[in-house]
């Protein structure tokens, strides 16, 4: 018996009638507008106010039961949260779908038409801001008390098409037409200073007065985060950066002069305009890391805030809050925290110290050692002159304690410093993460034990315990109920209820299926009609997917030496017998990254170039789907035969969309990388396409002096592939792509591609036998149960946060 029926009852709890009622009197009163006169999107609003009061009813139950129990509570602080679209999702959770399918032809509208209209918020770049939204969906599932914080973007991750072929970035302009699923929390607004000076405090030698040069407002407004068969609701609580009364110069607007008397708010309001498109390089822009001490002073005071509506004695306030940072981007969290202790509340520095110490905890998403943050001392000081002297002091109280236990190591010392000497003087982030939390961790297994041994080595020999994995998840119930219907439906059927949605280990049962025949038959004919809905290719090709941010370590560009090789050998032997296959790439490359830009233009003008060719179009597809995002990942994952995770390993941290398709019964061709390792170890090797060097074998390559130029002299194929680019076959675009492939490829993509072909041609003969692929892709699915965010959040909840849950 399943212990979460709630949804159904609540199903039960609305008549089709009672809901047409609340949509209609909810267009009149609300939308202010009429059946006969309502717009589509007067349509579209309306049916998001009525199942979000489905939602705020249980939210605020759930502030009660939070209120009363006084728990310990999870904030979840992140520049970035991917949430996804939201309609389909609250139908979803608050068991109003099926009535609202009915319901809205009262409106004159279908379901689908108005599911089309919902705008998906893109306040994210890729996997980690996904991460974020998987976890606190998560957490929410798991009843545990949590509140994420995030920044309001006015403009989320550019929008992306394709011009000739290159890509071209429009801005997201994401909430233009209003943002039903948005409360604005004016009461909550804070006051963030920036800039200015700080001055002693008489009597005191650590506390000091900061005096701004610059104060902004922060405005909050929330999303609701349900959690799935519960009746749990959390919130997203996001802030927007506005201008004070005071920074409106009436006098000059008086005068006429306008643009002046504005400027001053136009500066503030461009703290949270848009969301930075570079998820690795750091560009080390002051208004950067203007967005993120916003962020953080907004949220922390929150926090207080909050604390302090049940408790009153700052000893507790480590028992009752802990904060998890994605990534560093919030690391000034902790000595902000610290400044509002010392300096506003008045603690002594050791106290302050040990409650901020045991309040963070930090989680790492990279080994790339370019997307580790440092910012400028000079930078620093000048936004920030009162947190650089707190980093100062944590700095040389913490180097003490380093110099106590390695006596005389210099070098242990300047590379463990906060500040970095050279090339100039710079905060170290990820250093300042590590030094103020309580637990780090890494995002798989591999990643973790890296982060150990190579990035954070010296602080995993200081602080061995302090050192964690939790491996990634994803939600079961956007990336298969809602994105995978036909699925969902046959895996509910063949386990006899839809438990396995929150316990997603109970895939396992699907193991007995695998090699039935009939059941073979109707998953295969899923995917096919998933292809068919999809519309990239023929559907009943090998659909070959690589889907993620564009970047040289993920070697987008060793896929495409994989096209070029399969177009030469069908064009070598047009009456081969070849397997026809759709490979399809979606994914935004950062504006300013020309490198990966030159690959997008390359993979579009083989693509055109094949489209061309009658003799090897029948066989092969190149489609590039534009303007990737959660919606979209929704459309294809379910779509995808092959999944393409083909990063040099030792460079992915974990990975996330690998979860989603080998959960969609996609089979996997990939390197021992990041969470690929786990996934393989679960699935079974058998039913996973490995190749290439692994993460020892590669560090040893670039060490032992790296020549890509040996493979392309000792590989025909690859030779040919390369040539064919320099030759023109593809037009005048890939010169530099190739020149950087010959010159140092620094992704080892010349050492890995002779593996990686002969693994494809393992692919197609594996394909060549349905049977035994569907029996593989069946087993893929029923073991990948553990890659639920569930389980992830219950590792955190476990060894991280200690929290337990509340029940409303
Ligand atoms: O985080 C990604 C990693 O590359 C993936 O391997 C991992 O699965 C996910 C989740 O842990 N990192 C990012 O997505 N990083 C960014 O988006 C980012 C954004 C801004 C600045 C730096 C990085």
């Amino acid at each position: 018996m399943d212990l979460r029926q709630g949804i159904g009852l609540r199903k039960l709890g609305k008549t089709v009638d009672e809901f047409q009622q609340d949509l209609l009197s909810n267009l009149y009163f609300r939308r202010g507008t009429t059946v006969e006169s309502a717009s589509p999107r007067d349509a579209y609003e309306t049916l998001s106010l009525t199942v979000r009061d489905h939602l705020a009813e249980r939210r605020a139950r759930t502030a009660a039961a939070h209120y009363a129990s006084n728990p310990r509570w999870v904030y979840y602080l992140s520049a970035e949260f991917l949430l996804g679209a939201q309609l389909e999702q609250n139908l979803l959770y608050s068991g109003t779908g099926e009535i609202a399918g009915q319901a809205v032809k009262a409106l004159g509208r279908t379901l689908e038409e108005l599911e089309g209209l919902d705008v998906e918020p893109g306040l994210g770049n890729g996997g980690l801001g996904r991460l974020a939204a998987c976890l606190v969906d998560s957490m929410a599932t798991r009843d545990i008390p949590a509140v994420g914080y995030g920044i309001r973007y006015d403009f989320g991750i550019f929008k992306q098409s394709l011009s000739d072929g290159a890509q071209a970035e429009r801005p997201d302009d994401w909430a233009f037409q209003g943002n039903p699923w948005e409360f604005p929390a004016p009461d909550d607004r804070q006051t963030v200073g920036f800039y200015g000076h700080t001055e002693p405090v008489p009597g005191s030698s650590t506390r000091k007065k900061w005096v701004p040069g610059e104060i902004v407002l922060g405005e909050p407004s929330h999303m609701l985060v349900p959690g799935y068969g519960t009746d749990t609701v959390n919130i997203v609580r996001l802030w927007r950066a506005r201008g004070s009364e005071a920074s409106f110069d009436l006098s000059r607007f008086s005068a006429g002069q306008y643009a002046e008397a504005v400027q001053e708010a136009v500066r503030a309001e461009n703290i949270s305009k848009v969301l930075y498109p570079d998820d690795s390089t750091e560009l080390g822009r002051e208004l950067r890391l203007k967005q993120q001490y916003f962020l953080v002073s907004c949220s922390l005071r929150d926090i207080i805030r909050r604390f302090r509506l049940r408790n009153s004695n700052w000893d507790e306030f480590a028992e009752k809050t802990v904060i998890q940072l994605n990534d560093t981007h919030p690391t000034i969290a902790i000595p902000e925290l610290m400044r509002l202790l010392v300096d506003e509340y008045e603690l002594e520095w050791d106290r302050a110290w040990a409650i901020t110490r045991k309040t963070f905890a930090y989680t790492c998403h990279t080994l790339l050692p370019e997307a580790l943050e440092t910012w400028p001392v000079h930078v620093f000081e000048r936004l920030l002159p009162r947190h650089l002297e707190i980093i100062y002091l944590i700095n040389m109280l913490f180097l003490r304690e380093v110099e106590e236990r390695f006596p005389g190591d210099n070098d242990r010392l300047s590379r463990m410093s906060i500040i970095g000497e050279q090339p100039e003087r710079r905060v170290r982030m990820a250093n300042l993460a590590v030094v103020g939390t309580e637990a780090v961790n890494g995002v798989a297994e591999l990643h973790s034990k890296l982060l150990r041994e190579t990035v954070l080595n010296d602080f995993a020999d200081l602080w061995p315990a302090k050192f964690q994995n939790v491996t990634n998840g994803i939600s079961p119930r956007r990336f298969v109920k809602l994105a995978n219907p036909r699925l969902s439906d046959l895996i509910t059927e063949s386990l006899g209820d839809d438990g396995w949605l929150t316990d997603l280990e109970r895939l396992a049962e699907l193991e007995s299926f695998a090699g039935d025949a009939s059941f073979q038959e109707r998953w295969r004919s899923i995917k096919r009609a998933n292809k068919v809905d999809l519309a990239a290719g023929d559907p009943d090709s090998l659909t070959d997917v690589m889907i993620k941010r564009f970047h040289e370590y993920k070697r987008q560009q060793l896929k495409l030496l994989h096209i070029i090789t399969q177009y030469q050998r069908i064009r070598n032997d047009p009456n081969g017998d070849w397997i026809p296959r759709t490979v399809l790439f979606a994914g935004k490359a950062a504006p300013a990254y020309h490198a990966a830009k030159n690959i997008i233009r390359l993979i579009n003008a083989v693509g055109a170039t094949i489209a061309a060719d009658p003799v090897v179009s029948p066989y092969l597809k190149v489609v590039f789907a534009e303007n990737y995002n959660v919606t979209l990942a929704e459309q294809i994952v379910p779509a995808a035969d092959l999944s393409e995770q083909i990063s040099l390993a030792g460079k992915e941290a974990s990975g996330t969309g690998n979860m989603k398709l080998a959960l969609n019964g996609a089979l996997t061709i990939g390197t021992l990388d990041g969470a690929n390792i786990e996934i393989r170890a679960r699935v079974g090797e058998e039913n996973f396409f490995l190749f290439g060097l692994d993460a020892f074998e590669a560090a040893e390559r670039k060490i032992s002096g790296y020549r890509p130029a040996d493979h392309y002299e000792q590989d025909a194929e690859l030779r040919q592939a390369i040539d064919a680019i320099n030759a023109g076959v593809f037009g005048d675009v890939g010169h530099d792509v190739a020149g950087s492939l010959l010159g140092h490829d620094e992704y080892l993509t010349l050492a890995d591609y002779r593996s990686y072909i002969d693994c494809q041609d393992a692919v197609e003969a594996a394909w060549r036998d349905p049977d035994h692929w569907t029996r593989m892709s069946i087993l893929n699915t029923a073991h990948s149960g553990f890659f639920s965010a569930d389980r992830t959040v219950a590792d955190y909840a476990a060894r991280i946060w200690r929290v337990t849950p509340v029940r409303v």
